[in-house]
Order: C-alpha cells, then structure tokens, then sequence
C-alpha cells in the first residue's frame, strides 16, 4: 500500500502535477479583512479577519465567498444572515446581515466600488459591504480612512484623513476628501474634527482597543473605520523591559553553552 502511495507521489511530481495542485489549493485559500455596516448606519464588523475559501464552489474566490464566510463567522443566524442570486446586473446582494430590502446594498473592495459579488477577491483585501440607510433617495456615501488599523501610544498624535466616493454628471466614481466630519471613539462624539483635506490629528489618552469612526451632517455617510490599538507607557515599559530579561536570558545560556563545549 505504502509503496503504492510512494509510486503515485513520484509519478505526480514527474508528471508535474503536485506543484499544480499545491499552487491552485493556495490561490483558493487565506484571510482577507471584512467591515459590514447595518440598516442604522452602524458598523457591526470593522476591519474583521475572515477566511478566504472557495465557498460557493464555483472554482473562483468572490466577493460571494467572503461574504458568505463573514456570515458563516459572524453572524447569529450564520450563513443564513446572507443570501445573494443572479440578477441583470450580475450576482447580487439579496440578504445582508439578515436584513432584506429590496436589494439596496452598496460593496467596496479596497475602496473601489463592486460590480457584482462575483468580482474577484485575493487574501488580505478589504471588502465593505453595507445596507443602505436610505433606500428612498439613496444618499448613502461610501466613505473611507486611508488607514484601517493602527498602533499608537497613549497621548502620541496620530492622524487620519477621511476620504469619500461620489459620482459625477455621467455616473463616474469621484474620490473627494471630507471635510467637518466629527470623529467618533466607539461611537460616542469627540471634539476632533477632519479639516479642509479631510485630516484630523487624533491623541488617545488611555490604552485600550478604540474603533474611530467618523460622521457630518453635510453628507450621508457610511461609517468609515479604524481599528485603533493604544498602548499605554507602563504596557510600552513592561514589553521593552520582557524583551531585554529575554535577551539577557538568551545571551546567558550562549555563554554556559560556550563554556560547556570548551570543558568538552
Ligand atoms: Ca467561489
């Protein structure tokens, strides 16, 4: 039996075909990052890892896949808070994050917006799924920083700039910067401000996990996200003070080790 196995394995790799296997299991596998916001305007996953597979087993990986896989991951009612079917336009959004509506839903892959769910999607993109606010005028505006996650420490400045997508006379996006919109810490309003170019310097005053949003009343927007991490100083001291015994434990056993092969 073994050397059945052996054999088939040997003629696969004379016959070039292991390698093919391998690099097409690796093209339809990995991690790709996912924000959904819901009816309310509210983001309910914000910059989420989610495993990238061939869901929907069509032999490519979609935007279908991943938002069947955040569903599947995230969800309550699991990838039953999704649906999605053929239409005109394509694949499209039936059910997102268990709401249906009509189909009004709006899907950004890296801030670029979607044409269907059968657009293509690769390990580490950003796919933003969102329900529209208002399914009458359609005012929702995609808006987006240009960092998804952050690591600062408390009371270091940091900025931000908030951009949104429109469109112009003939349908065309428009990329433009926001200006006035407050940032939100959590939700919850704070006294930042983006300026003319859409930037704001933000300072966190203690450590934690932050999500930063933003909103204005000049414009509908969906809530853009930054997933912020603040360390404070004693958690900064702490991690360089681990890493110095470390290395000072290290450079110990190197010495005894030395030590000992000399005496051998
Ligand atoms: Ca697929």
């Amino acid at each position: 039996m073994k050397k059945t196995a052996g054999m088939l394995i040997c003629l696969l790799i004379l016959a070039g075909l292991l390698p093919a296997a391998v690099s097409a299991q690796s093209r339809l596998s990995g991690a790709v990052f996912v924000s959904i916001a819901d009816q309310n305007g509210t983001p309910v996953l914000a910059y989420e890892k989610v495993s990238l597979s061939d869901m929907d087993r069509d032999g490519a990986l979609t935007v279908n896949d991943v938002l069947m896989a955040a569903h599947k991951e995230h969800h309550r009612d699991g990838k039953e808070g999704f649906s999605s079917e053929k239409t005109q336009y394509g694949r499209s959004i039936t059910k997102l994050w268990g709401v249906e509506n009509g189909g009004s839903y709006g899907c950004f892959v890296n801030d670029v917006s979607c044409t269907s769910c059968n657009d293509p999607i690769r390990p580490g993109d950003h796919l933003y799924a969102y329900i529209y606010t208002d399914t009458v005028g359609f005012s929702d505006t995609y808006s987006y920083f240009d960092r998804q996650t952050l690591t600062v420490n408390a009371g270091e400045p940091v900025t931000l700039t908030l951009s949104c997508v429109g469109y112009d006379a003939s349908w065309n996006p428009v990329t433009e910067a926001v200006a006035g919109a407050v940032i939100l810490f959590d939700g919850e309003e704070t006294e930042f401000v983006t300026d003319e170019n859409g930037s704001v310097t933000l300072v966190f005053e203690s450590g934690g996990e932050v999500l930063v949003s933003a909103r204005t009343d000049t414009k509908n927007l969906t809530p853009a996200v930054c997933r912020v991490s603040v360390n404070t100083a004693s958690k900064t001291t702490m991690i360089v003070t681990f890493s110095l015994i470390c290395c000072a434990v290290a450079a110990a056993g190197f010495v005894v080790m030395i030590r000992r092969s000399r005496h051998a």
